[in-house]
């Protein structure tokens, strides 16, 4: 079957299970948004094209379908150049479209010409401009590439002379690489012996457990042979935070690593699953003895941050559960109940303080919302608290940009989960320096007309960075700003926003938000003193 080369892109996308597409449309890509319209991958209108790509990866954490953002040539490709290097580092299968002039026309015609492939090409897995005749199979590899380990983003870029020109369609997608499974061997038998003959073992679950779903194994291998569970910010959830094994997420507060790194210090059998320290601060540069880990991750990601003695790269599921049944159920691991100690450490540490502040609104949040409920919050000082604070009941409950580390994620991340599951609760938790960052998501989400929470912490100031000013006993410059009125601003776009003081209005308004048919804005006033030995 021959159509055009947008029919081609758009087909393969929708095959792949794809439903939304998110972006800003210029003149260059028409064709394509009106080709993934009528393939059934609805487009989504962001007012920032970095925005969309974060909406594109909220879609593919409520779907799993690989996210997809639509960005014109030039300006509208190079706005995304964050939320495209933010996909490569959080490993989001993105496929990034963007129309571009042919290069024959190119040397002549030069208006927002940029050599866009240059651009992307540090940090996307890919970049390909489609030729003649074959659109279907660049948006086969494209999406191969983009779900292979470690999944990421990869570029297709549609010379706009091309879009409706014949292009034939392939039947067949592009075979998505098979995950190495650990079977009986020399690997499985070491790795069995070693946790057999361990007192200490500890697992340390990262981003690669979430990938392949290995919540349920890494929870019966611990539940099984008695084994504490540490987890990366997005492994959080892997074991769910309030079963007596799980030690919470970790890795950019030094706070909680005075609890937990002397615990890896302590063991004797360091058990890697889906671990990739790409999340961690440079405290977490090699926590152990390379001779007492083992690794069983999905990728092989090159970093020099921790030594091992064995590794496996395949199926993290599949690794967790050849682990647990291989031997007889361990009795008696950590004697000296240190983990016990650890998790009581860090429940003092972070333990809710005072009537209101920024305590106060995270463990109300970690109280008070539906177990089914998904979060996602900013970067900054009410990242970390946070994160250290709320219990996740599973994996994809907190989402965040943990190895990027970006501002301005939380709101379209939370927007593209509501946009693909609408009937989810969604809450978006960012500081005022992220939302003044990026407010036009107030304006898609009145367009959207899908009821969210955004809760905003006002303390006119870039808390995070201010206290590291501190600590390097420098001045506070350019970390203080002046207080918008964000209830105001989420009215001007047609929702409903208020200004929260204590702990019962927050409760009343986030029951009430959940009830509303608009989004809903509660400004937090705190004081970023309440951060002070927060974390
Ligand atoms: C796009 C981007 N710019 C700058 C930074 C550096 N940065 C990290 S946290 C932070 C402060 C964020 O301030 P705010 O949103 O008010 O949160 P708070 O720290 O006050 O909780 C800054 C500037 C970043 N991570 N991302």
């Amino acid at each position: 079957m021959t159509g055009t080369a947008a029919e081609a892109i758009a087909a393969g996308l929708a095959r792949a299970g794809c439903r939304h597409a998110f972006g800003v449309p210029g003149g260059e890509v028409l064709e394509l948004l009106d080709a993934l319209e009528r393939a059934g991958v609805g487009f989504t209108l962001a007012k920032h094209e970095n925005a969309a790509g974060f909406m594109a990866e909220g879609a593919w954490q409520a779907t799993g379908a690989p996210g997809v953002l639509l960005t014109t040539i030039g300006p509208g490709l190079a706005n995304a150049v964050n939320a495209i290097a933010n996909a490569y580092q959080e490993q989001v299968p993105l496929v990034v479209l963007s129309g571009c002039i042919a290069p024959g026309q190119a040397s002549q015609f030069t208006h927002q010409v940029i050599d866009q492939q240059a651009l992307l090409a540090p940090i996307t897995k890919a970049t390909f401009q489609v030729a003649p005749g074959n659109a279907a199979v660049i948006v086969e590899k494209a999406l191969a590439l983009a779900q292979a380990d470690p999944p990421g983003p990869v570029h297709i870029d549609l010379p706009d002379c091309l879009a409706a020109a014949e292009a034939p369609a392939l039947d067949t997608p592009a075979p998505i690489a098979e995950r190495a499974i650990l079977g009986p061997g020399d690997t499985l038998d070491k790795a069995l012996n070693r946790i057999l003959e361990s007192h200490r073992p500890i697992i340390v679950a990262g981003i690669g457990a979430v990938l392949h779903g290995a919540g349920p194994e890494i929870t019966r291998l611990s539940e099984t042979h008695g084994i504490p569970v540490i987890t990366t910010y997005k492994a959080k959830g892997v074991l769910p935070e309030h079963h007596p094994n799980a030690l919470g997420g970790h890795g950019l507060s030094p706070l909680s690593d005075q609890v937990v790194l002397p615990l890896l210090r302590a063991s004797d059998c360091v058990i890697c699953l889906g671990y990739d320290p790409i999340e961690m601060r440079s405290d977490w540069i090699r926590p152990w003895a390379p001779e007492v880990a083992m690794e069983f991750v999905h990728a092989q990601t090159e970093h020099g941050m921790h030594g091992s003695s064995l590794r496996h790269v395949g199926d993290v599921a599949a690794a967790a559960r050849a682990l647990c049944d291989g031997i007889a159920p361990k009795r008696g691991t950590w004697p000296g109940a240190e983990p016990a100690a650890a998790r009581r450490a860090l429940a003092h540490a972070f333990a809710p303080r005072g009537e209101w502040g920024p305590h106060a609104v995270f463990a109300t949040l970690d109280e008070h919302l539906p177990e089914q409920a998904v979060l996602t919050v900013d970067s900054g000082a009410h990242r970390i608290l946070m994160t250290q604070m709320f219990h996740a009941r599973r994996p994809g409950h907190l989402l965040q940009s943990a190895a990027f580390c970006t501002m301005g994620v939380a709101v379209p991340l939370a927007i593209g989960v509501k946009r693909a599951a609408p009937d989810t609760p969604v809450v978006a938790v960012v500081g005022d320096g992220g939302l003044d960052m990026a407010p036009g998501d107030l304006a898609t989400l009145r367009d959207m007309g899908l009821p969210m929470t955004v809760v905003v912490l006002v303390d006119s100031a870039l808390t995070l960075i201010g206290r590291k000013q501190k600590a390097m006993q420098l001045g506070q410059a350019g970390v203080t700003f002046g207080a918008t009125d964000f209830p105001a601003l989420a009215r001007a776009y047609g929702g409903h926003g208020e200004t929260i003081r204590d702990r019962a209005e927050f409760k009343r308004a986030l029951s009430a938000a959940a009830r509303r048919g608009a989004f809903t804005l509660l400004a937090c006033k705190i004081d970023s003193a309440g951060y002070d030995g927060a974390f």
